[in-house]
């Protein structure tokens, strides 16, 4: 169907009224900015290829945000402007550029960068140092009465501090810190309340609130960056110097500002808050440059709704929209079945996404996801994609009964998607297992991978592609099967020649002299990791003595409870294991025994040092980490102390991160702590 640009720009604008509505009004967005942004280039360009087309109400034509009929309206001395954005170094530096052109000046220009709160703008007016009213935005050029309930936003002072200038308008950002807005939403879900998508909308849901207790009760805070008026004492001589004014009156001004010179530093302060991002206590969704000097500001002035001395510098959008292709079960070592939803590809915080967990079935239905769906993927830093939601407007219906979604909710399936076995789930459990163990070839596949992995037997060359093939050809059933592979055989698989044939078999063979620990971690026993592994195989010493254990003598152990006894023991008792385990032996791995030693100190390259993980690592899992860190003998705490020897922070990192700073503690990265694990 080809529509022609008229009725591509009419149904445009209908789009985008319908998110303005649901932005600006309801303060619940369906989709991610970044979605919204791609809607409006899209009409812009096509206004801009048919002028004839622009019609003065279109969404290209005004700032957004109509002032709600609930509040009082304020129409602002002076018209409160947006930002333009720059996406890329390029961008920002031709507007360094276009700068420079305007004043006719060379050199690098004093900047002042800010970091960009996601919040609500606001204008606050102090009549001879007291509060006399605030409000929103709205159009930017009227917006809404919300004095009562900024009152109750705590760091807006109801008075200002030292002499007061007799007129002041301050403009900032009213927003939510992070923690705050988590446990909001954590409570309001505990009482099955609606739950905010972002903290953004969690800010501006709770100052456009009716009644200022509501507001009142929720954890707001503010942060002040701008000028609308100011009578009774001169206007500071730039950026730098009205930030400094606002501070010494009492307003809170952002403490990550930073004076920079020239497209440089800009792009400096940029990836500096960039790597912060994680750390930072707010929501920030990219930073501001803005020319110090205020008679450069003068001389510059305003293009339609923002001004030429600013811009926004956006970080890469973390939401995308994309559309749910396929829902398909994975099933893992453990025979775990894990739903998998298959996306039509997305670029989204710097990479192509086209597949997303949804961890069991329960999320599944929790998040009401189905087969065609269009959903919101959220990626930041460095964390694993999720499925944050489904918009439901956009779900299709079936066209005969239109009430209906035209896909069935998805159900568990009743037998294992690889094997065919019987799936169970047990009681209270999340999730459900194929119940087929190593004749399932899916698990087969995994156990051989989890075998032969680093921490495991540490089998170089027995990649992902190998070890299909050799459970597809029936090559291998079990680990044991391994060390009786020949150059041949391996050479007749597919990309393998002779000589990677003769190297992986060489690679197998080395594997056979290893430790007690790493046999237990790579046998896959459920929930036995290498802390875990470790502490069995220094208590009981011998592999005999663990097969020989109860559940009880096995709950002896260090941080061994019940389940994990219980997964033990079950395990053991199993004759397929226990024939596993005789053959590998018969093959020639070998384990030293270990010396029995429970109570002892720690030992290894790490002990004595207390590690605090936090935010998300890249390569590996925190629990891995701590795993590994626990078996080179280092203690892993849950809180920094200055007792804590170093602080590992992957993406996303919070208050440990901002506690390790403060008390002088050791920051890791992930690659200095795997060197750390190597050493
Ligand atoms: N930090 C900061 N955010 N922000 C938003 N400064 C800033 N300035 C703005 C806006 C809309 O506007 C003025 C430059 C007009």
């Amino acid at each position: 169907m080809t529509d022609g640009p008229a009725a591509r720009a009419a149904a445009l604008r209908a789009e985008l009224r319908q998110h303005d509505y649901r932005y600006y009004v309801l303060n619940d967005p369906s989709v991610p900015d970044a979605e919204y942004d791609r809607l409006m280039r899209a009409l812009r360009a096509l206004e801009a290829a048919h002028p004839e087309l622009i019609t003065p109400d279109s969404p290209t034509q005004r700032v957004a945000g109509a002032p709600s009929e609930a509040f009082g309206e304020v129409v602002h001395r002076i018209p409160m402007l947006s930002l333009d954005n720059a996406f890329s170094a390029e961008d920002v530096a031709a507007f360094d550029r276009r700068i420079h052109e305007r004043l006719g000046v060379e050199g690098e220009l004093d900047y002042v960068a800010e970091p960009k709160l996601d919040g609500l703008a606001i204008s606050v007016i102090y009549r001879d140092g007291a509060l006399e009213q605030a409000a929103t935005r709205g159009d930017g050029v009227t917006g809404e009465d919300v004095t009562a309930n900024v009152r109750t936003v705590r760091r807006v002072p109801h008075r200002l501090s030292g002499r007061a200038p007799s007129l002041l308008e301050a403009r900032g950002e009213v927003f939510m810190p992070l923690k705050g807005f988590e446990r909001m939403n954590a409570r309001a879900r505990e009482r099955g309340e609606k739950v905010f998508v972002n903290p953004r909308n969690a800010a501006a849901g709770s100052l456009r609130q009716l009644d200022p207790a509501i507001t009142a009760a929720r954890p707001l805070d503010a942060f002040f960056y701008g000028l609308g008026v100011l009578e009774g004492e001169p206007l500071p001589d730039g950026q730098a110097r009205l930030l400094e004014r606002l501070r010494a009156l009492g307003l809170p001004v952002s403490p990550d500002v930073r004076r920079v010179r020239g497209v440089a530093g800009c792009l400096e302060y940029y990836r500096d808050i960039g790597a912060l991002r994680g750390a930072l206590p707010y929501q920030i969704d990219g930073v501001v440059y803005k020319v110090n000097s205020r008679a450069d500001q003068e001389r510059l002035g305003f293009v339609s709704r923002a001004p030429r001395w600013a811009i926004a510098h956006k970080f890469p959008a973390e939401e995308a929209v994309t559309v749910v292709r396929g829902i398909e079960f994975n099933v893992g070592r453990t025979g775990a079945l894990t739903p998998i939803a298959r996306l039509e590809p997305v670029f989204v915080g710097g990479v192509t996404v086209s597949n997303v967990t949804l961890h069991n079935i329960d999320e599944v239905h929790h998040k009401d996801v189905r087969v065609g769906d269009t959903v919101i993927v959220r990626r930041a830093g460095d964390v694993i994609p999720e499925l944050v939601s489904v918009v439901l407007e956009k779900r299709p219906m079936n066209p005969r009964r239109p009430s209906e979604p035209a896909s069935p909710e998805v159900q568990l399936p009743a037998s294992c998607p690889v094997c065919g076995s019987r799936v169970l789930r047990a009681e209270g459990e999340a999730v459900a297992r194929c119940t087929g163990g190593f004749t399932c070839r899916a698990q087969r596949q995994e156990a051989l991978r989890h075998f032969a992995s680093r921490r495991a037997l540490d089998i170089e060359g027995l990649g992902d592609k190998v070890v299909e093939q050799l459970v597809e050809h029936e090559l291998v059933r079990s680990p044991a099967d391994l060390y009786a592979l020949t150059t041949e055989q391996l050479a007749g698989l597919e990309r393998m020649g002779e000589k990677s044939a003769a190297n992986l078999v060489a690679a197998i063979g080395a594997s056979r002299e290893t430790t007690l620990p790493r046999l237990l971690y790579g046998l896959g026993i459920p929930d036995v990791g290498e802390a875990t592994a470790l502490a069995l195989a220094r208590h009981f010493g011998t592999l005999e003595a663990l097969m020989a254990a109860d559940e009880a003598q096995i709950q002896q152990v260090e941080d061994v409870g019940p389940v994990v006894a219980a997964e033990v023991a079950a395990f053991f008792a199993s004759k397929d294991h226990r024939n596993v385990i005789k053959v590998l032996r018969d093959k020639g791995v070998r384990w030293p025994d270990m010396p029995k030693a429970p109570g002892e100190a720690a030992t290894g390259t790490l002990a004595g040092k207390t590690f605090v993980l936090t935010g998300t690592l890249a390569t590996m899992t925190r629990e891995e980490a701590a795993e590994a860190l626990a078996a080179r003998g280092a203690k892993v705490a849950g809180s920094v102390s200055k007792k804590t020897s170093y602080v590992v922070a992957g993406s996303e990192a919070g208050s440990k991160l901002a506690r390790a700073r403060e008390l002088g503690v050791r920051v890791l990265d992930e690659d200095e702590l795997r060197a750390l694990l190597r050493g």
